[in-house]
């Protein structure tokens, strides 16, 4: 892989975006401010990074429960984003959603999914829809993690994604656990050679590499562009917090997690970064800019009123 700092930079900048907007909810959960559950995606943002810089626009996004990340880089407003986390008026969807739902038609994402598989016939649906408006511009990136793949309608839909050459991307967030279970626990078949059994396109990568999993998708995204044809690519990753922000995870070991944040994805771009020569100074300049779009939109959804009961009923 060549390295070019522009677009290293802007990995980095992404993906502590990422991180430093899923810390923030956290303290808002913590401070109670978060109505139901938030899943985080603290250790995974290359996934949404590497994948989501090559999409476009007028491309369409299903996002999972665990999706601020790839909402974000699909281009919803941050402070907007933020005010939906803690239920605000000003929030993407009016405060209605909160964490697990968020929907922005202004960006193409057609909403995260918290009903776990529930996203693979909604994909397929899309994909036909796509091809019966012979609508050749636009493709679906779908997101689903390493337990979805255990749903029986993943098989249904890899079979009906094949039948009807669809055009969608399916990228599964292997962050190697599904809740408190351990995916090696529940299936001995990797989750790519599932696709493969459909005659789908797959690979995997190491999901915390984001130049990796950036270059990779590049590849399926144009397969998938131009062959309108589905691809399956898996991304082992890992998250270095619990499933939600108040799951203490007892189920995995110290080591464990340790071993994982080592292989942290923002310290691993900076380490590269680094290495080809560039200078600290433009590496703090990035983060300073980051924290800065973050603290901004805190004080924006903080400030913001919520939402009446007279509004509830309203688009
Ligand atoms: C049909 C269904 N069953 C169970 C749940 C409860 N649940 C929420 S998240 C989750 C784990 C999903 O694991 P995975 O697909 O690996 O995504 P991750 O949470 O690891 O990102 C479960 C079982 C649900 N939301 N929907
Ligand atoms: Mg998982």
């Amino acid at each position: 892989m060549k390295f070019d700092q522009n677009l290293y930079l802007t990995f980095l900048e992404k993906m502590y975006l990422i991180r430093r907007f899923e810390n923030k909810v956290y303290e808002f959960a913590e401070r109670g401010l978060v109505f139901g559950s938030t899943h985080l995606e603290v250790g995974e943002e290359a996934t949404a990074v590497g994948t989501l810089l090559n999409i476009k626009k007028e491309d369409y996004l299903i996002a999972t429960h665990r999706g601020h990340g790839q909402e974000l880089l699909k281009g919803t407003d941050v402070s907007a984003m933020m005010a939906e986390m803690i239920g605000k008026a000003t929030g993407i969807c009016g405060g209605r959603v909160g964490s697990m739902h968020v929907t922005d038609a202004s960006v193409n994402n057609l909403g995260a999914q918290g009903i776990i598989g529930a996203s693979f016939p909604i994909s397929v649906g899309v994909g036909l829809a796509l091809n019966l408006l012979e609508d050749k511009n636009r493709i679906l990136i779908s997101f689903f993690g390493d337990g979805a793949s255990n749903q029986g309608n993943f098989y249904e839909s890899l079979n009906m994604a094949d039948l009807w050459k669809v055009p969608v991307f399916f990228v599964c967030v292997n962050n190697q656990y599904g809740m408190g279970t351990a995916y090696c626990k529940t299936c001995n078949i990797e989750i790519h050679k599932k696709a493969e059994f459909f005659n789908i396109k797959s690979d995997v990568c190491d999901g915390n590499d984001v130049a990796a999993v950036y270059y990779k998708s590049k590849e399926l995204i144009d397969y998938v562009r131009t062959k309108r044809m589905a691809a399956v690519l898996e991304l082992k990753t890992y998250r270095t917090i619990g499933h939600s922000a108040f799951d203490k995870h007892p189920y995995r070991t110290k080591e464990e997690i340790e071993a994982w944040k080592q292989k942290d994805p923002i310290k691993k771009i900076e380490d590269t970064l680094i290495q080809n020569g560039t200078p600290q100074d433009k590496i703090d300049e990035v983060k300073k800019k980051v924290d800065k779009i973050i603290q901004d939109a805190a004080e924006f959804a903080l400030s913001s009123e919520y939402p009446v009961y007279s509004d509830a009923m309203q688009q």
